[in-house]
C-alpha cells in the first residue's frame, strides 16, 4: 500500500486549535516549507499539550524521533531498558497529573514498556506508552516483517486505552484522544500505536497545523452530589468508632490542604495507604498507623478516600476486620471517596458512596461541615484513647528496636539512619522497593510531606526502583533516596548509568542480605547449585555506580550509612551505598508471608 501523503487534510477540529496556533513556534513546522512531517506532527501535538519530558530508548523507528524531540526543546531520557522508562513516565503522571510518556521501538521494546502499562493501569497512573511499528500489512499477514507484531492487540487488555494512528492528519486526533483517556475519570495507562510508515508522511503545514488539538479541560472535576455527600456525612457523624483511610488516589488528587483540613476538622484518626504516608505528616497526633491492627477490626465507620479495598486492605472483609473468617465481613459502615463510579461495592458493600474528584467531594464535605456551624461532634473520647494506647505501645516497641545496634547492621539499625535522614530533608523523595526491605522502611521512616514516597504499589512490583528515582528527580529537581532491597535493585540496577549519564541527585541505598527475602538459605538437597533465593554473598554493589563516575561506599555500620547519605545529599551526585546488613534479617516475604500459599495450606 502506498503511503497517503495528500489525504485531504480535515477541518479544523475545533476553535481550541486556532486559539493555540501560535503556541507553536515558528520554525517548529518550516516557515518556507509549505510542508510538515508524521515526525513534526508527533512533535507539535505533544509541545502544544504541555509535554515536556519524554522517557524512552531509541532505535527503528522512532530514532529520528527522538533527536528531533530533543532539538525541538523537549527533555528526552534515554534508558537502558523500556521497562525502566516506562515506570519513570508512569510515576512522572503520578506525581504532576500530566501523563508521563514512555517511547519505544516495536515488538520487543514495546513489551518491554508494556509491562509499565499494565503497571500504571492497575495503580491508575496516567501514562502513555508510544511505540513505533512495523508495517501493518505484513503483519497483518504474519508474513514476518522486522520486529513484527500485533502490537494494538497486545496493549488493548492492558491498557485504559489503544490508539493507532495511520495518516498523519489523524496525529492530533490521536494525541489529544491518549491524553483525555489517560487522565479524565479514573487515570490508567494508554497506548498509542504509530506505525513506522506515519513519520515521514507528508502533508500541508496549515493543514497539519489545524489538525492538532489542544486538550481543553483534560480532567474535568466530578462534583459530587449532594445528597451522596449529606448521606457520607450523616453516617459519619453518628459514628461511635470513626476511621478515615487515605490512599494514593487522594496523594494523586493534590488536594492537600483541604484533606487535611478534613481529617481535622472532624478529629478522627486517619490510617495512611503506603503512597498516601506523608499527606499528612506522619507524626500528626491523629496518624492511626502505628496502631493499625487495632484501628481496622474496631472502627464501626470508615470513610475510605482514593483507595481501593483490595489486598492491601484485606477485600474490607475478615480477620484484619474483626471477622470470624477470611470471607466474613466485620460489620463495619464504608464511606468510599472515589472518581469510579464501578469501585462501590467491588469487595464489600459500600453503604454511602461519593462519586467524584477528590478534591470535589472533599471540598464538598467540608462545607457542609461548616455550614453545620461548629457542631460537629468530636470522636468519643474512649475512642481516641485507646488507639493513643496502642500508638504509644507500638511506637515505645519500635523505639526499643531502633536503639539497638548489632553487629552486623539489621534493617532496624539501617532504617534508624535512613528515618533521621529524611527527617531532616523533607523535601527528598524516598523510593522504596524490596520484602522486607519495603515493609520495614514503609513502618520505620515517616514521611512529612505529599507525595514523596514512591513505592512497589498495587501490584507490589520490584524493578520500579531506578525507573522512579530518575523520574523523581527529573521531574521535581529534589533530591531522591532510593531504599532498595538487593533483589528489588538487581530488576533495574543498570539505570545507575542513566542516573550518572544525566548526573541526578540520587542515593541508592541498598539493604544488602545477599538474597530474596535473606541469604542464608541453603540447597538442602545436595545438588551443586546455591538455593534459588540467594546471591552471591559480599557482592559488591557500590562498584556499579563507580562504574560510571558516580560515588559508591560499603556502610557496615550506622555511622558510615550516615555519613555516606549525609556526602550525598551534600553533594547531590549520583551515589549507591552498599549498606552490609545480618543475611539471617528478614522473613519469607516480608510482611505478606501469609499470602504465601505453602502458608495458606497450614492449619
Ligand atoms: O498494628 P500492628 O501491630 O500489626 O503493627 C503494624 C503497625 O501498627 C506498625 N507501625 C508502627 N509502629 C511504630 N511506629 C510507627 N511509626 C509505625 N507504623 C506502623 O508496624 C506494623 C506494620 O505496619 P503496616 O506496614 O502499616 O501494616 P501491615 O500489616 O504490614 O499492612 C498490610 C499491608 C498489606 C498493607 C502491607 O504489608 C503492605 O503494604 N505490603 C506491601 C507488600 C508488598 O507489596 N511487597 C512486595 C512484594 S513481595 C514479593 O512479591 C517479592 N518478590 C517477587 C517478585 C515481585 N514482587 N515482582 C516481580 C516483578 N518479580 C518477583 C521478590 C523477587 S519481594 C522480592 C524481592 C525481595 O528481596 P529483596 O532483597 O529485594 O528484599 P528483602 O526482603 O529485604 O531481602
Ligand atoms: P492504595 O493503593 O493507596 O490503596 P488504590 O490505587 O487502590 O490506592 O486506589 C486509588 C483510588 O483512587 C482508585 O480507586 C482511583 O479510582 C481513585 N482516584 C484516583 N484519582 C482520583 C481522583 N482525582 N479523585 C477521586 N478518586 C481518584
Ligand atoms: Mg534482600
Amino acid at each position: 500500500m502506498l503511503d497517503q501523503p495528500t489525504r485531504t487534510a480535515k477541518p479544523s477540529p475545533g476553535a481550541s486549535a486556532a486559539e493555540d496556533a501560535p503556541k507553536i513556534a515558528s520554525g517548529e513546522i518550516n516557515a518556507q516549507s509549505q510542508e510538515t512531517d508524521g515526525f513534526q506532527l508527533v512533535i507539535d501535538a505533544l509541545k502544544l499539550n504541555g509535554i515536556d519530558t519524554i522517557f524512552g530508548l531509541p532505535g527503528i523507528p522512532i530514532t529520528d524521533l527522538t533527536r528531533k524531540l530533543q532539538a525541538a526543546g523537549l527533555r528526552v531520557i534515554s534508558f537502558r531498558h523500556e521497562q525502566n522508562a516506562g515506570y519513570a513516565a508512569s510515576i512522572a503522571g503520578f506525581m504532576t497529573q500530566k501523563p508521563g510518556i514512555c517511547l519505544t521501538v516495536s515488538a520487543p521494546g514495546f513489551m518491554n514498556g508494556l509491562a509499565a502499562l499494565a503497571n500504571a493501569t492497575t495503580n491508575c497512573f496516567p501514562m502513555i506508552l508510544i511505540s513505533g511499528s512495523s508495517e501493518r500489512e505484513i503483519v497483518d499477514l504474519q508474513q514476518g516483517d522486522y520486529e513484527e507484531m500485533d502490537q494494538l492487540a497486545i496493549a488493548r487488555p492492558h491498557a485504559k486505552a489503544a490508539f493507532r494512528v495511520l495518516h498523519a492528519e489523524d496525529i492530533g486526533v490521536g494525541v489529544a484522544r491518549a491524553i483525555r483517556a489517560a487522565l479524565s475519570g479514573r487515570p490508567g495507562g494508554v497506548y498509542l500505536d504509530l506505525p513506522a510508515k506515519l513519520f515521514p508522511q507528508t502533508m500541508d503545514a496549515e493543514a497539519g497545523r489545524q489538525s492538532l488539538i489542544k486538550v481543553v479541560d483534560p480532567a474535568p472535576r466530578q462534583i459530587p452530589a449532594p445528597d451522596a455527600v449529606k448521606r457520607a456525612l450523616d453516617l459519619l457523624k453518628g459514628a461511635k468508632r470513626p476511621l478515615i483511610i487515605l490512599g494514593k488516589g487522594a496523594a494523586y488528587a493534590q488536594a492537600d490542604a483541604d484533606i487535611r483540613a478534613l481529617v481535622e476538622k472532624t478529629s478522627i484518626p486517619y490510617l495512611p495507604m503506603a503512597m498516601a504516608k506523608g499527606l499528612l505528616p506522619d507524626t500528626h497526633e491523629q496518624s492511626a498507623a502505628a496502631a493499625r491492627s487495632y484501628v481496622l477490626p474496631e472502627a464501626d465507620v470508615v470513610l475510605v478516600i482514593g483507595a481501593r479495598l483490595n489486598w492491601l486492605l484485606s477485600h474490607g472483609k475478615g480477620k484484619t476486620w474483626g471477622a470470624n473468617s477470611a470471607k466474613d465481613w466485620g460489620g463495619q459502615k464504608f464511606i468510599q471517596i472515589d472518581i469510579s463510579p464501578q469501585e462501590a461495592d467491588s469487595n464489600v458493600r459500600i453503604d454511602a458512596p461519593v462519586v467524584g474528584d477528590i478534591g470535589s467531594c472533599v471540598s464538598a464535605m467540608l462545607g457542609a461541615i461548616s455550614a453545620t456551624a461548629g457542631s460537629w461532634p468530636t470522636p468519643p473520647a474512649e475512642w481516641l484513647d485507646a488507639i493513643a494506647q496502642r500508638k504509644t505501645k507500638n511506637i515505645a516497641k519500635m523505639g526499643e528496636s531502633l536503639a539497638k545496634n548489632p553487629t552486623p547492621m539489621n534493617f532496624h539499625s539501617a532504617l534508624n539512619v535512613v528515618r533521621d535522614i529524611v527527617k531532616a530533608n523533607p523535601d527528598a523523595i524516598l523510593v522504596n522497593e524490596g520484602a522486607n526491605a519495603l515493609d520495614f522502611t514503609r513502618s520505620i521512616v515517616d514521611m512529612y510531606k505529599p507525595r514523596k514516597r514512591l513505592d512497589v504499589g498495587t501490584w507490589g512490583v520490584m524493578g520500579s526502583g531506578m525507573g522512579f528515582s530518575v523520574a523523581a528527580a527529573v521531574v521535581s529537581g529534589e533530591q531522591v533516596i532510593a531504599v532498595e532491597g538487593d533483589s528489588a535493585f538487581g530488576f533495574s540496577g543498570m539505570e545507575c548509568e542513566t542516573i550518572c549519564r544525566y548526573n541526578l541527585p540520587v542515593c541508592v541505598v541498598i539493604l544488602n542480605n545477599n538474597g530474596v527475602y535473606r541469604g542464608d538459605e541453603v540447597n538442602t538437597t545436595g545438588g551443586r547449585d546455591p538455593s534459588p533465593l540467594v546471591f552471591v554473598k559480599g557482592a559488591r554493589y557500590e562498584k556499579l555506580m563507580e562504574a560510571f563516575g558516580g560515588v559508591g561506599v560499603m556502610a557496615s555500620t550506622p555511622a558510615e550509612l550516615r555519613n555516606a547519605m549525609e556526602e550525598a545529599i551534600r553533594s547531590r551526585k549520583p551515589t549507591l551505598i552498599n549498606a552490609v546488613i545480618d543475611e539471617k534479617a528478614g522473613t519469607e516475604s516480608g510482611r505478606i508471608t501469609s499470602l504465601n500459599p505453602a502458608a495458606k495450606k497450614k492449619p
